[in-house]
């Protein structure tokens, strides 16, 4: 079954999804390209052979020839874009975060399980990251013996201009807090969070310090104005040894004594592969209505937000958080 796909929000990621489907994902059509711009719509429509463009997205979400949402628009549409595709019965692809708050993601848990089936997958692609998922397999295999910690370094080049620093901990931090879930297979108990004086007035690191509900312990630094590169390092430390992230580098240079490796301007290349794997399984949820095991669902979404909202209560606070997270209703229960 051919699914035809509404792409709502035509900036850097939704221009990257539409591309994905176009060019890696058959069993998709771009249906109609939305975005507030026409002409960044129209622009992405002519790269991707999409049929459409609009710049109503509720109109978009409720066509006849949409069979599935995906939504790549500013945080803060977010949660009324989702609710409309449940309620019309759409499979969505929300990209992280689900909203901005913990209230939003509660309606939408609420509206999807008031449908009695999943519809919504979250953009959390870093469960689809080779990396990350050879080093949940070592700990799962026994590899590593009990787990002790996670560490992440989260790198970007700069900010954009939209950014704010609270930004770092609701926008940034939450792939590293469902990471880290995902990895681990828990959740958290505590979080705290610091950070450094630039002497410039851009967004500072965020460094966060998390404790799990089984005594672990999860250090996440987001630099979002790193300037030299898009990195992001991860290493699990079990009793028995450790797994670090590989990050896919094509090529190393050699020359007059020294040898040299670039950095990506932004995620799309280091996770290139987590968005189609990501993509794919959201395609294969649309066509048979069985969500992805790995995916994030809206609960994830919702725990994500909820420990970004403790995170940016610590750093104000200057004090440590307890982190509450209830157990997932049963629709959210593997
Ligand atoms: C951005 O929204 C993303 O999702 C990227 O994966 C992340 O690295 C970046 O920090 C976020 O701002």
């Amino acid at each position: 079954m051919t699914i035809r796909l509404a792409i709502i929000g035509a900036g850097i990621m939704g221009a990257d999804h539409a591309r994905i489907f176009a060019e890696d994902l058959p069993g998709s059509t771009l249906t109609v390209i939305c975005d507030a711009s026409e002409e960044r719509a129209r622009t992405v429509a002519d790269n991707t052979d999409a049929t459409d463009i609009s710049t109503d997205p509720l109109a978009c979400i409720a066509r006849a020839d949409v069979d599935a949402v995906l939504i790549a628009s500013p945080d803060g549409t977010h949660a009324e874009l989702t609710l409309a595709a449940i309620a019309a019965s759409k499979p969505v692809l929300c990209e992280k975060p689900l909203a901005p708050g913990t209230a939003d993601c509660q309606r939408i848990i609420h509206a999807e399980t008031a449908t009695g089936r999943r519809l919504v997958q979250v953009g959390f692609m870093r469960r689809f990251d080779p990396a990350y998922s050879e080093m949940k397999r070592k700990l799962d295999e026994g590899h590593l013996g009990r787990a002790l910690m996670m560490h992440n370094f989260h790198r970007n080049v700069e900010t954009p201009p939209s950014f704010t620093g609270a930004m770092a901990i609701t926008n940034s931090a939450p792939h590293e807090f469902d990471a880290a879930r995902f990895v681990l297979g828990g959740n958290f108990r505590s979080i705290s969070a610091v950070q450094p004086k630039r002497t410039d007035t851009l967004v500072a690191p965020v460094v966060m310090i998390l404790q799990t509900t089984d005594d672990q312990v999860v250090t996440i630094e987001v630099n979002n104005n790193a300037a030299y590169g898009y990195d992001v390092r991860g290493e699990l430390v079990g009793e028995l040894g450790s797994v670090t992230l590989g990050t896919p580098v094509w090529s190393r240079t050699h020359i007059g004594l020294s040898a040299s490796e670039t950095y990506d301007a932004d995620w799309r290349s280091r996770f290139a592969e987590a968005y189609r794997l990501q993509n794919r399984a959201f395609l294969a949820f649309a066509q048979t209505g069985t969500p992805s095991k790995i995916a994030s669902s809206a609960w994830d979404g919702l725990v994500s937000t909820l420990i970004a909202e403790k995170g940016v209560e610590a750093l104000a606070s200057g004090k440590t958080v307890p982190i509450e997270i209830p157990e997932p209703p049963a629709l959210y229960r593997n």
